[in-house]
């Protein structure tokens, strides 16, 4: 891989395995030497996000800003992992914008709604099913499938291992070229 900057968005329902794909790439983009940073739900909703929900428009805030972090990582010379739900096209296509789309790689991390829900590594989607929880994606808010992501992933049909690998061979020709 060069060393420009890039941002690497992925996409995909709860449990579908966006975190996991991002921490394994993460630590592989690592030991290639790339100076790396990843956001997700952890540090962005506990903290600067803070103030929003799960509601259309929070969503759309949600990323907007993340957006434009991300934006500002890439300007310190980063790669930026960013992993979240994202579930609308167009909020995708206004990240993609705002980074520059030669410095955006989305990975649609695809996985089965049915397979999600049997994960539950959380219990979130049980409480969602019991009314606990309103809004979630996937139960009674949509999930946009991405309409031309740069890279596809199946958790359902492959290992953690051979998903980072595929997605690194196709990092290196998306950044290549
Ligand atoms: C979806 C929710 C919800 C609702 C809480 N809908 O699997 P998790 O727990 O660890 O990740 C999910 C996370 C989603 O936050 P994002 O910032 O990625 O969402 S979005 O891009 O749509 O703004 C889930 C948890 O928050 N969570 N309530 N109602 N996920």
């Amino acid at each position: 891989l060069n060393q420009k900057p890039f941002l690497i968005w992925f996409t995909g329902l709860s449990g579908s395995g966006k975190s996991t794909l991002a921490n394994a790439t993460e630590k592989a983009l690592h030991r290639m030497g790339h100076k790396t940073y990843l956001l997700d739900g952890d540090n962005l909703r506990s903290g600067l996000n803070k103030d929003l929900g799960f509601s259309h428009e929070d969503r759309v805030e949600n990323i907007r800003r993340i957006g434009e972090v991300c934006n500002l990582m890439l300007d310190a010379g980063l790669v930026v992992l960013a992993a979240f739900i994202s579930p609308f096209q167009k909020e995708r296509e206004l990240v993609r914008d705002l980074v520059g789309a030669e410095n955006y790689v989305e990975i649609h991390v695809d996985c089965p709604l049915e397979v999600c829900e049997q994960r539950d590594v959380k219990g979130l989607y049980q409480k969602a099913r019991n009314g606990l929880i309103k809004n979630f994606t996937g139960i009674d808010s949509p999930y946009e499938e991405p309409k031309d992501p740069e890279i596809k992933v199946s958790t359902n049909l492959r290992t953690v291992e051979e998903t980072v690998n595929h997605i690194v061979n196709q990092l290196f020709q998306l950044t290549s070229s």
